[in-house]
């Protein structure tokens, strides 16, 4: 028989693969560190350094589940041990991850040509072309099916598209060098892979700055004034909402692996202070029931949340996961780390308003996590339809 781990109270570690362990090995020392020493600054001055995705990639770590083009073709379970320990540093840096791996390479991997899988997924998965996702604009966030953006063959230039519109709150589009950009053509949505050094003035990617959540991460917008495309940009076949939520499914499941590593690192900082901070008559925190609750309900929900995401991992490994499954997941795991983090918040005290402690730094994030990627309520929307066949969106 063996002891409890209250670092792995359910032994996650069991279910693993030898090359399972090994990466998440990779991904914990490099995010311990080379990530860790540099975040409270980084949040500080909201500074997202794209070296960052230079050295994930140097790891393996960019695209991971994507076989060939430069990608290491890891299992589905193994992506998702990455973005729990990139997470259990920053929501940020695994934001600016996920963005790179699930949602750009995943979505050229998934819909693009031959071509344009070899000239962009290699130099992707070392990170020296960085990749954005623009779906969300100024007046349709949760109803992506709305956009204005449009696409419209050039009048005069032969296999040339030109793109107007606009996308805001979009992760990496100050830095990216490719944007993947939805827009209707006639009407239907499809897929542009926007290259800033060829795109001209009508392209521009300002910084949303002073944001309250996700600071070390860079956030921008996309504005399309006239923006030249070439034909050979357009993802050929897939059309509708189907292309970016095909994306969306993959980056939700990483979300899914990534707000746990969050808590966990949440539950990991309160126990420590609970041990050393002692408050009447000489005992540590951690001696009282009401502090003791607060971990056991975090770590339960930990445990609960990763075993559910190894189970959808190990689905999607076998082709058998569905948007629902992830809807599940990813609602649930963030509205847990959001609450857990919230709670064990509380046993810092006062200190918990200071940045050192870490802590107030993963709630104002994981506030964010629950939102984007579809908001919580939109997921129980998703699930509530397919429990009883209405859908209740609008
Ligand atoms: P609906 O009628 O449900 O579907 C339209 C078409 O899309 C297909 N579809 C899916 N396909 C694959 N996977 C999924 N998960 C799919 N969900 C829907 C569906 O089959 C249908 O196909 P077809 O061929 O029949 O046309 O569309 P709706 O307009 O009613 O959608 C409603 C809703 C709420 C489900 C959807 O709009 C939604 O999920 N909203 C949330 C928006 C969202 O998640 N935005 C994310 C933006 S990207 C982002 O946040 C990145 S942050 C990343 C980071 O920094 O880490
Ligand atoms: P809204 O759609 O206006 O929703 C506001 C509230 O109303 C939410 O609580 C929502 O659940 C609720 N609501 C909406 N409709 C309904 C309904 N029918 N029933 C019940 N409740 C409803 N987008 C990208 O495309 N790419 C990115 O890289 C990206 N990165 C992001 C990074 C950050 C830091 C942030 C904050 C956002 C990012 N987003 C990105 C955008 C994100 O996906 C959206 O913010 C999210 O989808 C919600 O859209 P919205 O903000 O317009 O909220």
């Amino acid at each position: 028989s063996s002891a409890f781990d209250w670092e792995d109270p359910l032994l996650l570690r069991e279910a693993l693969n030898e090359e399972e362990l090994a990466v998440s090995k990779t991904a914990r020392d490099y995010c311990q560190e080379r990530l860790l020493p540099r975040v409270t600054e980084a949040y500080r001055v909201e500074h997202y350094d794209r070296e960052i995705l230079a050295e994930m990639g140097e790891l393996g770590l960019l695209g991971a589940n994507i076989e060939g083009y430069g990608c290491a073709g890891v299992s589905n379970v193994a992506s998702g041990l990455i973005t729990r320990e990139v997470e259990r540093v920053d929501s940020g840096y695994r934001s600016g991850m996920s963005v790179q791996s699930s949602l750009a390479m995943g979505g050229i991997a998934e819909f693009g040509t031959e071509e344009q899988k070899q000239r962009f997924l290699p130099g992707m998965a070392k990170g020296k072309i960085l990749g954005a996702f623009g779906l969300t604009e100024p007046n349709h966030g949760s109803d992506p099916g709305s956009m204005e953006t449009t696409a419209r063959p050039h009048p005069t230039k032969n296999g040339v598209y030109i793109l107007n519109g606009s996308k805001t709150w979009i992760t990496n589009s100050p830095i990216a060098d490719v944007l993947l950009v939805w827009a209707k053509l006639d009407g239907v949505i499809r897929g542009f892979l926007v290259e800033r050094a060829t795109a001209g003035p009508g392209l521009t990617t300002p910084k949303i700055t002073n944001k309250n959540g996700l600071r070390a991460s860079t956030t921008g917008m996309i504005m399309m004034d006239d923006v030249e495309v070439p034909t050979e940009n357009m993802f050929p076949d897939i059309t509708g909402l189907r292309g970016p939520f095909s994306c969306l499914n993959s980056a939700r499941y990483g979300i899914a692996w990534g707000a746990m590593g969050a808590l966990e690192d949440c539950l990991a900082r309160a126990r420590t202070y609970a041990l050393e901070r002692k408050q009447f008559k000489g005992n540590p925190l951690a001696k009282y029931q009401l502090v003791q609750k607060k971990l056991a309900d975090a770590s339960t929900d930990i445990a609960f949340g990763l075993a559910a995401a190894l189970q959808v991992g190990r689905l999607k490994d076998r082709g058998l996961a569905t948007p629902e499954m992830i809807s599940m997941i990813k609602r649930q795991n963030c509205d847990r780390a959001l609450v857990g983090a919230r709670n064990l918040q509380e046993i810092f005290g006062g200190n918990a308003v200071s940045d050192e402690y870490g802590i107030g730094r993963h709630v104002a994030n994981l506030f964010v996590v629950q939102t984007y990627e579809g908001q919580s309520d939109i997921h129980s929307l998703i699930l509530g339809r397919a429990i009883t066949g209405v859908q209740a969106f609008c």
